[in-house]
């Protein structure tokens, strides 16, 4: 027995000695040690040693169990030891390394110009208005007195969902919703994306976007309709912007006009900036027409409104000078950060 406990305390050495992790020490362990262990399975056939040999025996497997377990905690304490040194060394921070440079998103060039236009309608007393961007025939163009043999009405130029549904080709439907559902005084901006049947290219998009206003309370002239739009555009290029109104004719207005500000770059004389006009066209406005109001339930005999519409992009594209429309929707990173 006492050579078997021998052999019992150099087998446990070895196999510590080759231990890799704690796993393995505490396989070690009960192997030894355990109810069921080796050394625990000698200690059981103590009683067939006489007497003289049971406390030699004893003595000697006291001493087996302390020395293993005397092993296993210190193979456990340098295990730990490495297991520290180990993570130490991945999780090791040089905190003289610069830091990672924090992106931050930034507004959109389309966005940082209507949020200066929306501000500046604003402070006149305009609210936004919303609404689908899938509209009926009815709201895009009936109400709008565009009758069904209308050229705007055309596939070429509209995308048709179904003989009564479009997706908007202005944001106008907004307005109109508006005034079916609110009495006057009521000014409105209705800015939003807008959908024409056009083939891409540098200068057209089958989406972009579009800003319409609409004023309609009692003793609305074209007075007032000069006059708001000759603030905004002094509020947007400008104190010393001049502007200028030209006939038109829209269906949704009567009288129409058009209005351009003179050219910020020759005043007039015509130079490459302004294509040798002297003037950029703007917007498009007029007093809204009597079946528009009508269509809407409100008496052009006792209210009156004007109305407006201005295509986002181009004075985007004419404010930072970008020539090729569809920089506004491929989202190179690089374009963006510019602005
Ligand atoms: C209602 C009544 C009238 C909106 C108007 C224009 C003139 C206009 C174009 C500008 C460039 C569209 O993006 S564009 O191609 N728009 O010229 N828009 S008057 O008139 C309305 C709107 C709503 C109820």
């Amino acid at each position: 027995m006492k050579a078997a406990l021998e052999e019992i305390a150099k087998k446990a050495f070895e196999e510590l000695a080759h231990s890799q992790d704690l796993k393995a020490l505490d396989a070690v362990r009960v192997k030894y040690l355990g109810k069921k262990g080796e050394l625990t399975a000698i200690l059981k056939q103590m009683g067939k040693l006489s007497a003289e040999e049971r406390p030699v025996v004893g003595q000697l497997a006291n001493q087996v169990r302390a020395d293993i377990e005397e092993k296993l905690e210190e193979t456990k304490l340098n295990l730990e030891s490495k297991m520290l040194d180990l993570r130490l060394a991945c999780e090791t921070l040089d905190v003289t390394l610069p830091g990672s440079k924090q992106e931050i998103g930034k507004k959109h060039p389309l966005t940082i110009v209507l949020d200066e236009i929306k501000e500046i309608f604003i402070g006149m007393g305009f609210e936004i208005a919303q609404g689908p961007e899938v509209e009926l025939d009815y709201y895009n163009f009936e109400a709008l007195n565009v009758p069904k043999d209308h050229p705007a009405r055309d596939t070429q130029d509209t995308f048709y969902i179904n003989d009564n549904v479009v997706l908007r080709t202005q944001t106008s439907p907004m307005q109109i919703r508006t005034m079916e559902n609110q009495k006057p005084p009521i000014r409105i901006l209705a800015p939003g994306r807008v959908y024409r049947s056009d083939a891409v290219d540098a200068t057209h998009s089958p989406l972009f976007h579009q800003i319409e206003g609409l004023v309609v309370d009692k003793n609305i002239t074209m007075s007032d309709l000069k006059g708001t739009l000759e603030v905004f555009v002094k509020r947007l290029y400008g104190e010393d912007s001049v502007v200028r109104f030209r006939p038109h004719h829209f269906p949704f207005t009567e009288p129409s006009a058009e209005m351009d500000v003179q050219c910020f770059n020759c005043h007039g004389e015509g130079c490459p900036l302004c294509k040798g006009e002297g003037w950029i066209e703007i917007l498009g406005c007029g007093m809204v027409h009597p079946k528009v109001l009508k269509n809407c339930g409100i008496d052009p005999e006792e209210y009156s409104g004007f109305a407006f519409g201005m295509g986002l992009e181009r004075i985007v594209m004419r404010r930072y000078n970008i020539n090729d429309l569809r920089l506004f929707f491929e989202n190179n990173v690089r374009f963006l950060n510019q602005f």
